[in-house]
């Protein structure tokens, strides 16, 4: 594997940054995970799009277009020979002096790692996971906008630590008010009475690619959709619950909290939403070649 860092491939192994880099020392920087799917990089413009959006949020001024970079995650996933893939793209305020102060990082460096992933184990795509609340609140957007895809995880390893510590793959994130906001690396769905349910945007979850994704399939489906605050009593007495996320892609919950989730098996509209799901990711995307 090659490894694409400011202008150049490195073997993996020699795939490095430097310690002085703002991005190590202070997570000062924003990222995204993006799917290979056949050759085709899926919703890239979305991807891209939200990376601008990160980087203004923190102040950090690009300085690669959007087609450079989009030409820098083709480029690492032919050189790596792959036709489905995982992307991560980091782009870091740079090599500074210590001190929080990103104005002594010269320029901000740009790495592209394009692998594979694979989050959950496969047998939970067909059974359905279960999952329960963290302790660990997700973080005030008031402290620090979720919507940055940011260097920043702690908040939510805290919380991934917490459903491991419990025999759990993923966990409820609730926010600062007591609503449910997201799972630590996935958006959450809830099919109940037919309609389609999800934490409205600024309810402290990111503003998920796949999230976007799994609203646009149930338009498509003609199914209603609902962005409201979620409360665990809700999820508790939901027929079907799901996640979404680029890794994660789309995995049904049949248990959280304990409370059995519908009749306990992945439900028909979430398998639906999971079969169109694959079909568009088969046929859209950005050809890499
Ligand atoms: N919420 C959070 C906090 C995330 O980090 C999502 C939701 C889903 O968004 P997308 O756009 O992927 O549908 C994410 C996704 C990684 C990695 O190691 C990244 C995420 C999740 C898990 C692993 O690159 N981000």
């Amino acid at each position: 594997m090659e490894v694409y860092i400011d202008g150049k491939f490195h073997p993996k192994a020699e795939a490095k940054v430097s310690v002085f880099d703002h991005g190590y020392l202070y997570g000062d920087g924003i990222f995204e995970g993006i799917r290979l799917y056949q050759g085709c990089v899926f919703r890239l413009e979305e991807h891209l799009e939200r990376l601008e959006m990160s980087a203004k949020a923190i102040c950090l001024t690009l300085p690669w277009s959007r087609k450079e970079i989009s030409d820098i995650v083709c480029e690492s996933c032919r050189r790596n020979g792959l036709t489905d893939g995982y992307i991560r793209l980091v782009i870091s305020r740079g090599v500074g002096d210590l001190g929080l102060s990103p104005k002594n990082c010269a320029k901000p460096s740009v790495v592209c790692i394009a692998d594979t992933i694979n989050l959950y184990p496969e047998v939970l795509y067909a059974s359905g996971m279960k999952i329960i609340t963290a302790p660990t609140r997700r973080i005030s957007p008031a402290a620090l906008p979720p919507m940055i895809k940011s260097l920043n995880y702690l908040n939510n390893i805290l919380a991934k630590i917490e459903a491991q510590q419990h025999g759990y793959h993923e966990c409820l994130m609730l926010n600062d008010q007591g609503y449910v906001a997201e799972c630590t690396g996935d958006n959450v769905f809830l099919i109940s009475k037919g309609r389609l349910i999800t934490p409205a945007p600024y309810s402290g979850a990111l503003a998920g690619i796949t999230r976007q994704v799994a609203l646009e399939i149930a338009a498509s489906l003609r199914i209603p959709v609902v962005e409201t605050n979620v409360t665990r009593y809700d999820v508790w007495n939901a027929d079907e619950c799901f996640l979404t996320g680029t890794a994660a892609e789309v995995i049904p919950v049949t248990e959280v909290d304990a409370r059995q989730i519908g009749d306990g098996k992945p439900g028909p509209l979430t398998a639906a939403i999971r079969a169109e799901f694959r079909k568009k990711a088969s046929r859209e995307g950005t050809m890499i070649r």
